[in-house]
Parts: C-alpha cells; sequence; structure tokens
C-alpha cells in the first residue's frame, strides 16, 4: 500500500486528491494546522479515512514530525495562502506560507529521504498566477514569469526551489503550474463561487444583487476533481518535470454571469450585478489561457468537464445547500 502525505488537506483540491489517493489504495495522511481547526469536522465527514497530523508548513520542525510518521512515497504540498486579493493586504504572512513553505516541505522531504532520494516523490502546486502579465498566449511551461500579485511572486519562488531541489539533489520533485480550477467545494472568496452562490440567492429571492470587480478578466477555468488527477500523474512518471494543466480555453467574468444566471433562468442580469471599487486589485492579471498539451501527451490528461457543465454543477450545488440554509 502505497502512502502519501497531503498538505492544504483542508482545501478544494486537498479533499479531492484525498478522495482520489484512498479510492486507488493509499494510505493518506494530511497535515492541519492550528489548535482548533474550524475545518476538520468537514475533512472527517468527506475522506474519514484520512490520518490527520498536527502540523504547518513554516514549522519546519512540525513538518518532520509529520513525515516520522507518515513515511510517504508521495509528498503533495498544496498547502498556501491561495487568494490573491488577500495577499496584498497581507504580503509578509503569504511570502512566509506561499513562498517560504514550500522550501520547508522540500527540505522535509530531502532531510527524510536521507541518502535514498528514490525513497519519496514531491509535487509541488504551482500556479498560472506566475505567468500574470502574459509574455505568451497560450502560456505553456517556457512562457517566461511575470507574476503581478505578492501570491504569484510567492508562487514563483516555491516553483523555483522546486526546479532548484530537482536539478540540486536529484529529488524526483515535480511541480504543475495549474489553471484555475473550481467545484462545488470552491472557497466563497473566489468570483466563481461568489457568483453563483449569490445566483442561487437571487433566483430564491434571498438577495437583491452582487458587487464584483473586473468583470473584463478572462481565465482558464477547469474543473478540480479533473485536475487532481493531473497531480497524481506527474508522480507516476520516471522522471519528475513540469506541466502546465488547463482547459485551453478563456471565458470572461461576464460570460460566467451569463451562464450562471441563465441557468437559473435570467437573460438580464444588468440591474443584478453592479461593479464596486473595493473588488479591484492593485494590479490584474487580465487573461489567462493555457496550453495543455505537454499534460496530454506525457501524462495522457484530459480535462473532462467543461466550462458551462461547471458553472451548472456549481449553481445546482449552492440552490440545494441555500434552500436548506433558508429551511425550504
Ligand atoms: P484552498 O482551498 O485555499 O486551500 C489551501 C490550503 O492550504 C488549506 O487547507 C489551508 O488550511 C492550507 N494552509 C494555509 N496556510 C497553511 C499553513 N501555514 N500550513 C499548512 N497549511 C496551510 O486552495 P486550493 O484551491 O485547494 O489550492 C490548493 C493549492 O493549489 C494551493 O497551493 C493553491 O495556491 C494552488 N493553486 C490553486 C489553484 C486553483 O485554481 N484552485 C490554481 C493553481 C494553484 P487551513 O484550512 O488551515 O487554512
Ligand atoms: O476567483 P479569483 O479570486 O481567482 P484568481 O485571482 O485568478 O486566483 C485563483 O486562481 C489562481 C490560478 O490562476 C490560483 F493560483 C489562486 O490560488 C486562485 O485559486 O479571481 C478571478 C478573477 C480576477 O481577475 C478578479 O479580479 O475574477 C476577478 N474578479 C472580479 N470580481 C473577482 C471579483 N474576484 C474575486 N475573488 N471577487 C470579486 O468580487
Amino acid at each position: 500500500m502505497k502512502r502519501a502525505l497531503i498538505t492544504g488537506i483542508t482545501g478544494q483540491d486537498g479533499l479531492y486528491l484525498s478522495e482520489l489517493l484512498l479510492s486507488k489504495g493509499y494510505e493518506v495522511y494530511g497535515l492541519i494546522r492550528g489548535q482548533n481547526n474550524p475545518k476538520i469536522d468537514l475533512v472527517k465527514r468527506t475522506v474519514p479515512d484520512v490520518k490527520l497530523l498536527t502540523g504547518d508548513i513554516t514549522d519546519l520542525a512540525s513538518l518532520i514530525r509529520a513525515f516520522g510518521v507518515a513515511q510517504p512515497d508521495e509528498v503533495y504540498n498544496l498547502g498556501a495562502i491561495s487568494f490573491v486579493a488577500y495577499s496584498w493586504e497581507n504580503a509578509s504572512i503569504t511570502a512566509d506560507v506561499t513562498g517560504q513553505g514550500v522550501l520547508n516541505v522540500l527540505e522535509a522531504t530531502r532531510l527524510y529521504a536521507g541518502d535514498d532520494l528514490a525513497k519519496v516523490r514531491f509535487y509541488q502546486a504551482s500556479s498560472s498566477e506566475m505567468f500574470g502579465k502574459v509574455q505568451d498566449v497560450p502560456q505553456r511551461e517556457s512562457t517566461l514569469l511575470w507574476p503581478r500579485s505578492p501570491y504569484g511572486v510567492a508562487k514563483v519562488f516555491g516553483h523555483y526551489m522546486t526546479i532548484n531541489y530537482r536539478e540540486s539533489y536529484g529529488m524526483h520533485a515535480s511541480s504543475g503550474i495549474l489553471f484555475n480550477h473550481e467545484s462545488p467545494r470552491r472557497g466563497p472568496e473566489f468570483v466563481t463561487r461568489k457568483v453563483t452562490q449569490a445566483v442561487a440567492r437571487i433566483s430564491l429571492g434571498l438577495q437583491d444583487q452582487i458587487a464584483l470587480g473586473n468583470l473584463d478578466a478572462k481565465r482558464d477555468w477547469g474543473f478540480a476533481g479533473d485536475y487532481v488527477e493531473a497531480m497524481w500523474l506527474m508522480l507516476q512518471q520516471d522522471e519528475a518535470d513540469d506541466y502546465v494543466v488547463a482547459t485551453g480555453e478563456t471565458h470572461s467574468i461576464r460570460e460566467l454571469l451569463d451562464v450562471a444566471f441563465r441557468h437559473v433562468g435570467i437573460d438580464d442580469w444588468a440591474d443584478k450585478v453592479f461593479q464596486d471599487p473595493r473588488f479591484f486589485r492593485p494590479a490584474e492579471v487580465d487573461l489567462l489561457i493555457g496550453d495543455p498539451s505537454k499534460a496530454r501527451e506525457k501524462l495522457g490528461w484530459t480535462p473532462k468537464v467543461g466550462f458551462e457543465d461547471l458553472v451548472r454543477m456549481m449553481v445546482d450545488n449552492d440552490l440545494a445547500e441555500q434552500k436548506q440554509l433558508a429551511g425550504r
């Protein structure tokens, strides 16, 4: 039985990846931080077979202890401060967690492997946010990185550290440059879930309007359940490498609104949405669209859920959730 250690177990991807690895017969360990993490019940309910270990990616000693217990064959570093807007207001902590945290997990992996580097494989959750002010359209593995947020800068540090550990020590360390991926488990601070929750509430008469920022930004949105499979596939390859994981399609926030509102029978949403300066960013990433050819050719990975089905899946989930909350 293979053993995996996942940081970021309480997050969207941590839950989907746990389900995938458990279905493949892995023994899964999840790192959980804080003395009374509010998401612990969610994890226990969703993936009761995951074994939870206390630790924080900013605390190397806690990682060394967790590795000692988990004895992992595979390490998935998903832990991060992941909300781009928050990273401007909390740049220093974002650097510590999303940047330096990667180095800590790499170092814990190296110390755990000792002289036997083949003993463990490492995955880093890199991000399309690293492309920022994009230098190629579509973006691929060789595209120059030009991050536009403290989060993006921290991810670039983690990305290059992963490559550096691979090149310096010969570690099996891979980096997935994942484009935006969403699901009913997406945090409500991200634009897709913010929209699908609000659309559900508007259609149920629980809310009148939604306040948003830039409606013209474009993202390459896929389904998180598909993307965790790409993470796993990277660690099954003989050679570690870096891969863009994306759908190859891009859509604006306006198109997201079109699909979500249409799904509840509202064709004209102009009076239901207003733009609020609070949600504009100091520097925007205007256009993301990935070229997933390398992942398709080398990993045999393709996304299964398309943009419109993804949005409809999220609206349906939020309709059910909001009805339950309203006692209907
Ligand atoms: P998420 O839902 O925000 O989850 C982030 C996870 O990181 C949570 O479990 C959080 O735990 C954990 N975490 C935060 N600070 C930590 C710390 N100091 N030590 C240990 N864990 C910590 O993010 P996600 O969408 O699942 O994304 C997973 C990873 O992929 C992240 O690294 C993200 O930056 C990256 N990524 C995401 C996307 C995307 O579109 N979803 C795209 C590219 C890359 P708490 O519950 O304790 O806060
Ligand atoms: O949903 P978002 O907050 O995601 P963003 O910034 O693209 O970051 C996500 O994807 C990255 C991969 O590219 C991950 F690395 C990162 O961890 C995270 O998962 O915003 C998407 C777009 C932005 O252009 C933003 O300006 O939506 C625009 N937007 C417009 N109004 C809004 C809003 N975003 C949010 N969160 N809230 C708004 O009201």
